[in-house]
């Protein structure tokens, strides 16, 4: 298996984190990556390759104009303004007010903002290309002819939308993921979000869609980040009715009902018969991650990347969240090797 990772994760690294009502050191930092391509070279993964140059052609067909201007030129703006800080949305388009992209920088960060944890930084948009880009090179090579590939994103992007960031993501990696296989001659393509968090930037994205499957297992939003999509009865609109499987879970759950709900959905996702499964990989199941409420243990993912390599599909794994970072590296790549001995 090989993987796509680059260096320019290091350009993403706000200061601060709104948490706690504090500006703490952000939890989504780049030792993570370090963590996860130590693991990998110790497991005798290949080293990872560079990506190609990001296809913004593919970018713009699960996000919209007004959203990408907005992250190619959020700092410049922020910049002009004289502001101290790191870039960071104060207000949202909160309920009865108009959806109309402001003309100033702190309204059009309120506009576009999911959540306002998340600081953008000078040199933040060139990470969030280059990990979209990690993404998109390895749907590539899966298109091509590698039944599986991990793609090291860094920053994750499961919880960025069609027009929203936050959570700490900015470009939809898996989504951006699904969209090239699609383009490259998929029929259908099923998305498996095992992050902790609901993937509610996917969801968004191919909500009214039938050709891309989304199943998503996750804390209850009634007690977890996003707080405000992931319940079970959100099935999609339109064409897209059917096609958006939600399996949210209480604080406490262990292996044996987050399994369940894993096998569910891989039997959902069979009998979608896609031509290519995409995986948001996030680790934050972990029982010690510092901001999750599920209680996996390092083994526990070894026996989910099991589970997921018996579908025996072409498999793309994108990284997603994971804050234990000690631990990352080893729970990833259980997953990975777990898949592997399937
Ligand atoms: N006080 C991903 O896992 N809330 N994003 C953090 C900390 C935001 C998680 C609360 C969590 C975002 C990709
Ligand atoms: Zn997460």
């Amino acid at each position: 298996m090989k993987t796509i990772a680059s260096t320019d994760h290091v350009l993403h690294f706000p200061k601060g984190e709104l948490s706690g009502g504090q500006l703490v050191r952000p939890y989504e930092c780049p030792e993570r990556w370090d963590y996860i391509a130590k693991a990998l070279a110790e497991g005798g993964f290949s080293a990872p390759q560079a990506p190609e140059a990001l296809d913004l052609a593919t970018v713009a067909k699960v996000h919209g104009a007004d959203y990408l201007h907005f992250l190619a030129t959020a700092w410049t703006l922020w910049e002009a303004e004289g502001y101290e800080g790191e870039a960071l949305p104060t207000i949202v388009a909160a309920r009865r007010m108009q959806q109309r992209e402001p003309e100033h920088i702190e309204g059009k960060l309120g506009y576009f903002a999911g959540a306002t944890e998340t600081a953008i930084t000078a040199t933040s948009w060139q990470a969030v290309q280059s990990s979209a880009a990690c993404a998109q090179t390895a749907a590539r090579l899966l298109s091509a002819s590698d039944d599986s590939v991990f793609s090291l994103c860094r920053p994750p992007g499961h919880h960025a939308g069609y027009d929203l960031f936050g959570g700490y993501c900015f470009l939809n990696n898996a989504a951006i993921a699904a969209q090239q296989l699609r383009d490259a001659g998929a029929s259908r393509v099923a998305i498996l979000d095992i992050d902790f968090h609901h993937g509610n930037g996917t969801q968004d994205i191919f909500y009214e869609r039938n050709d891309v499957l989304f199943v998503s297992l996750h804390g209850n939003p009634g007690h977890a980040f996003p707080y405000f999509l992931g319940y079970a009865e959100e099935t999609g609109r339109g064409e897209g009715e059917g096609y958006n499987i939600n399996h949210p879970m209480l604080p406490g759950t262990t292996y044996d009902a987050w399994s369940e709900a894993l096998h569910d959905s891989l039997k959902r996702i069979g009998e979608y018969l896609p031509d290519a499964l995409v995986v948001s990989l996030g680790v934050d199941a972990f029982e010690r991650d510092p901001i999750s409420f599920f209680k996996l243990n390092s083994d526990d993912f070894t026996r989910c990347g099991q589970r997921i390599g018996q579908q025996a599909m072409p498999t793309l794994f994108v990284m997603e969240g994971g804050y234990a970072v000690e631990e990352i590296g080893i729970n990833t790549r259980n997953v990975l090797t777990g898949f592997l001995d399937a």
